[in-house]
């Protein structure tokens, strides 16, 4: 009993109620540091996996790294470059992604597997898939859903973007360099597309990126058409201290074309990108013209034209994949650029794009500025359309 304690006792008992307090105090300021680590390493895997922090922990576990693709690092996905692209592709995005989120909060738990994946068809469609990717997607994305799945949002997009991702990895390959790395010397670029896509601008924009990386650039103003082409293309050929070739109004444009690959070969350039005027891919007349100049350019240079970039207008959707499908039957495409994401609901072509053509994707433009152009990323992409 308490009045039985020696003094000796009554004075440890006070040190022994210290002691268990201060021990106490110490146990929870380790817990809360350990929650706190617990959150933190949180936050970092969903950055990482580009969800937010409710993510399920079953997705990683469904979707293996080697398929899910590069994750941008935190450095990446700040570039502004990324930023850019993730700009660009918001109305896509909202089209695509963000109308999935929306059905999954409303009908949770309504939706049966079978409306849900209709529905994603439906939304696949809308954002310029096309039917025949967007069935084989559908496909992929239930052959890798187990019956409880459905219901989880975050896999199921984990899934959609990792099919999404395959798709446009297939085409990439590169065996001719671009602009950046030529493989030949000098590495001659053929620019096509139809009217108005962005062949001038997106010519521009290339010469420029060449100057920056310390090549030297000639530019072939081959729309021998439209005098404001060549006056369009001469600001970007100062601003890029390129040498632009240009005959009179009207001349053959694969007379300007030759001319342009000789002179690049003649003075050692690095470079020779030739922008040609815009075609309607069913003028059979214009696209034996384009036959022509990329047949001139290899008279005398070995493998030209090596790179013969199609320029495709995002905004045309579904539209531009039967462009592409006339030009390649004309003329060697070897990449397509993809202009004018931004401020489209339809960047989902791109996908159809390397399903249907297995053509690469090359660059893709979200803007009229020089920084609005960019070596095409099937990481970056997926990344940019999901997070
Ligand atoms: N928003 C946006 N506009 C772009 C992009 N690329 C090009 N443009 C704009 O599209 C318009 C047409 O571009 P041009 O480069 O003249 O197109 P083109 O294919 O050379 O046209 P033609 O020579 O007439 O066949 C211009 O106003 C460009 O600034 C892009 O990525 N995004
Ligand atoms: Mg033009």
């Amino acid at each position: 009993m308490f009045w039985n304690f020696t003094e000796d006792q009554l004075y440890t008992i006070p040190s022994v109620i210290i002691g268990i307090i201060v021990l106490l105090i110490f146990l929870n300021l380790i817990k809360k540091k350990r929650k706190r680590l617990h959150e933190k390493s949180e936050i970092n895997q969903s950055n990482y996996s580009g969800y937010d922090s409710t993510s399920s922990p079953l997705i990683d576990a469904a979707v293996p790294q080697s398929l899910s693709g590069k994750k941008p690092s935190s450095q990446e996905s700040d570039t502004p470059w990324f930023q850019r692209l993730r700009h660009g592709l918001e109305k896509t995005r909202a089209q695509l992604v963000q109308s999935l989120d929306d059905y999954f909060s409303n009908t949770t738990h309504l939706a049966t597997r079978d409306q849900l994946l209709e529905h994603l068809f439906e939304l696949l469609i809308l954002a310029d898939v096309g039917v025949s990717t967007s069935e084989i997607l559908v496909q992929r994305v239930k052959a890798r859903l187990t019956s409880e799945d459905y219901s989880n949002k975050e896999k199921f997009k984990a899934i959609l973007k990792d099919e999404i991702l395959l798709i446009l990895k297939t085409s990439f390959e590169n065996k001719n360099g671009t602009i950046e790395t030529p493989k030949y010397s000098p590495h001659i670029v053929l620019m096509v597309g139809v009217n108005g896509a962005g062949k001038t601008t997106t010519t521009g924009k290339l010469a420029f990126k060449a100057y920056q990386k310390e090549k030297s650039v000639i530019i072939g103003a081959a729309d021998t058409f439209r005098a404001a082409a060549v006056e369009q293309l001469a600001v970007w050929s100062d601003r890029s201290h390129a040498q632009m070739i240009r005959l009179k109004e009207g001349s053959d444009p694969a007379s300007v074309a030759y001319e342009a690959a000789r002179r690049a070969q003649e003075q050692h350039a690095d470079i020779c990108l030739i922008d040609t005027a815009g075609r309607l891919q069913t003028r059979q007349d214009l696209m034996q013209e384009l036959s022509k100049i990329a047949r001139v350019t290899g008279k005398d240079i070995e493998a030209a034209p090596h790179e013969v970039l199609l320029v495709l207008d995002a905004t045309v959707g579904q539209n531009a994949v039967q462009q592409a499908k006339l030009f390649r039957d004309v003329v060697k495409v070897t990449g397509i650029i993809l202009t004018k994401l931004d401020g489209t609901a339809k960047g989902g072509v791109a996908i159809p794009i390397a399903f249907e053509l297995g053509l690469p994707i090359r660059y893709v433009g979200v803007g009229e500025s020089v920084e609005d152009l960019e070596l095409f990323s099937p990481e970056e992409f997926v990344d940019a359309l999901f997070i």
